[in-house]
């Protein structure tokens, strides 16, 4: 549709590298989103790498950005606000004024939040930033995208099966998100990751179902990151929550087997380089265009 959407990206930026916003805005701006972004970090290259340099926005600094906006009357037109990587409780505490601003000037804003905290049980963020996205953010949130991890810290559920998966879901729900993803799990085995999805209150009820995503021989970083900024673009343009999904994780497996493709050509050592495990975002331009869709999915 020729309909004018605008997103408030808040993520991290790397100077070297796809994360945060690196990994969401190309897509979102490819599929027709306008975008504006403010970076809560801005470091050489993703913490995974060990080292990095740079440095974290304060929350006096985000306000100032947005007292700025709304000053010259900027802060009205955002369709979507979309927040990933948080490092401190503070600046997540700001983000939610900011969200709830951005709800009273377009009541209909989506909000769409990837609650960035860690992964395998290793956390990229303070203790404390769990208890942020728990009592501030998610009652403020339209569609969460926690992966396995994340979903256990939120709802203190520890996830061994589909039942604590689904149950996990439904605590997150309980406490007024609409919409859930959790976008990856272990509950697969060497060749599927498993995923799930849910949404309530459309209409028909409940909608529920899991995702069977071919898995990949090695651990990308920005993954997340871009799954959020693609369900995000699919869910404004189809209104289909299993449809967005399935187009997304498709765009996903073209991505991931580019990048794993140019890793195995480029690194020779013994050791992952890092750098050639970043993802090949430019060089998939036109699978972000025009995703080939497979069905990975079943109704729960
Ligand atoms: P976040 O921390 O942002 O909530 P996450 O940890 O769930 O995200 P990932 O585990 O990177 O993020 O997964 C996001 C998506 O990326 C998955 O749904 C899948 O489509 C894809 N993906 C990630 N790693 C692989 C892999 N090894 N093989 C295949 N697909 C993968
Ligand atoms: O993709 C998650 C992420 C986002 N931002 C920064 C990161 C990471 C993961 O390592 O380091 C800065």
């Amino acid at each position: 549709s020729d309909r004018d959407y605008r997103v408030l990206s808040i993520q991290s930026h790397v100077v070297s590298g796809y994360v945060g916003n690196k990994s969401a805005v190309f897509p979102l701006q490819v599929l027709g989103f306008d975008v504006d972004f403010i970076n809560t970090v801005e470091f050489s290259n993703h913490t995974g790498y060990g080292s990095w340099k740079g440095s974290c926005m304060d929350e006096k600094t985000l306000q100032d950005l947005f007292d700025g906006l709304r000053m010259n009357h900027l802060t009205m037109s955002y369709t979507h606000l979309l927040t990933g990587f948080v490092q401190s409780k503070t600046l997540l505490e700001k983000i939610a004024d900011i969200a709830r601003e951005l709800k009273r000037s377009n009541p209909k804003l989506i909000y769409v939040c990837d609650p960035v905290m860690g992964d395998n049980g290793k956390m990229y963020v303070p203790m404390e930033v769990f208890e942020a996205y728990r009592d501030s953010i998610l009652p403020l949130a339209d569609i969460v995208t926690p992966n396995q991890f994340e979903a256990e810290l939120l709802t203190g559920i520890t996830i061994r099966s589909e039942k604590d998966a689904l149950a996990a879901i439904d605590r997150l729900h309980s406490r007024g998100v609409p919409t859930v993803i959790i976008s990856s799990s272990d509950l697969g085995d060497d060749k599927n990751l498993i995923g799930f999805g849910s949404a309530v209150n459309q209409g028909a009820g409940k909608l529920r179902f899991r995702m069977n995503i071919p898995r990949l021989p090695a651990s990308f970083t920005g993954t997340g990151d871009l799954f959020t900024a693609l369900l995000l673009a699919w869910m404004t343009k189809t209104g289909d929550l299993q449809r967005s999904c399935d187009i997304t994780v498709s765009t996903l497996q073209a991505v991931l087997k580019r990048t794993w493709k140019h890793f195995q050509e480029n690194c020779q050592d013994p050791q992952p380089c890092l750098r050639h495990l970043e993802l090949r975002l430019i060089q998939s331009k036109r699978d972000i265009e025009n995703p080939v869709v497979s069905r990975p999915m079943s109704q729960l």
